[in-house]
């Protein structure tokens, strides 16, 4: 079996289109989408066409969360632009997503936790560090998979990619971001989120006959400076920083 992950597209085309061309260019049998997948000042509506037509197993993150919140209230610049630029149809189509799903016998896609789509797995917000966030230890991610009942997790949401073998449970793989490499966010702490080369990320996860996973975590080149203008003409400068770059810095406001 041969697997492909995407995750955390945030509404960046280009960035989609050169991942599903390489993963048509491998072997695979499924591809799978782990969520946040329209979120962000780029092109939310032609995402959501390119996905539904696709028909990916395919779970909510936050985002999509957050997104159909906006039709009662205002919300963050980059799910009001989605909300704003998604028609009915395409919002009723994230509505139906579910928030975990099992697409084969022994794997289960989460956005973040099993139990939340806004806390990290394999990340650990942490106030001491430099960029308040590090890798998380073996024994954070068994407490965050206490009672999952799988061999394979797959996960996304803090567009970190990363691989950890649970002690005594699960592999566990974050496929990165396909749309985002770079970011600052302040749920459980500020921190900035920093992968330094701004290529789609996506992972590829292939059972050998041993029963045991191999894990790929693949960068793709694409046209990261078309994405960037992209930010740039629907005003959102941060973004392009983060797209031109893969790297967020701290803001030069001390009161942050
Ligand atoms: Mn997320």
């Amino acid at each position: 079996m041969r697997l492909a992950i995407v995750s955390d597209i945030h509404g960046n085309l280009p960035a989609l289109e050169a991942v599903l061309a390489d993963i048509a260019r491998r072997d695979t049998d499924l591809t799978v989408n782990c969520g946040d997948l329209l979120s962000g000042p780029l092109w939310p509506s032609e995402t959501a066409d390119r996905l539904m037509a696709l028909n990916l197993p395919t779970i909510a993150g936050n985002h999509e969360r957050q997104l159909l919140a906006c039709a009662r209230r205002p919300g963050g610049a980059s799910d009001h632009y989605a909300f704003e630029h998604t028609t009915a149809a395409q919002r009723a189509w994230l509505a139906a997503l579910p928030a975990r799903l099992t697409p084969l016998p022994g794997v289960l896609m989460v956005h973040g936790r099993p139990d939340s789509d806004l806390d990290y797995l394999l990340d650990t917000v942490d106030a001491a560090e430099p960029a308040g966030v590090r890798a998380a230890t073996p024994a954070e991610v068994r407490q965050r998979l206490q009672g999952i009942d799988a061999e394979l997790v797959v996960c996304g949401h803090s567009h970190h990619p990363r691989v950890m073998q649970v002690p005594g449970g699960p592999l566990a793989v974050n496929a990165g971001s396909v749309g985002l490499q770079a970011y600052d966010d302040d749920h459980a702490g500020l921190h900035w989120i920093r992968n330094g080369s701004p290529h789609a990320r996506y992972a590829r996860c292939e059972r050998k006959a041993d029963g045991g996973w191999q894990v790929e975590l693949i960068a793709v080149n694409y046209d990261w400076s078309a994405a960037a203008a992209q930010a740039r003409r629907n005003g959102a400068l941060d973004w392009a920083e983060w797209l031109q770059t893969g790297w967020a810095e701290a803001p030069i406001d001390p009161a942050l």
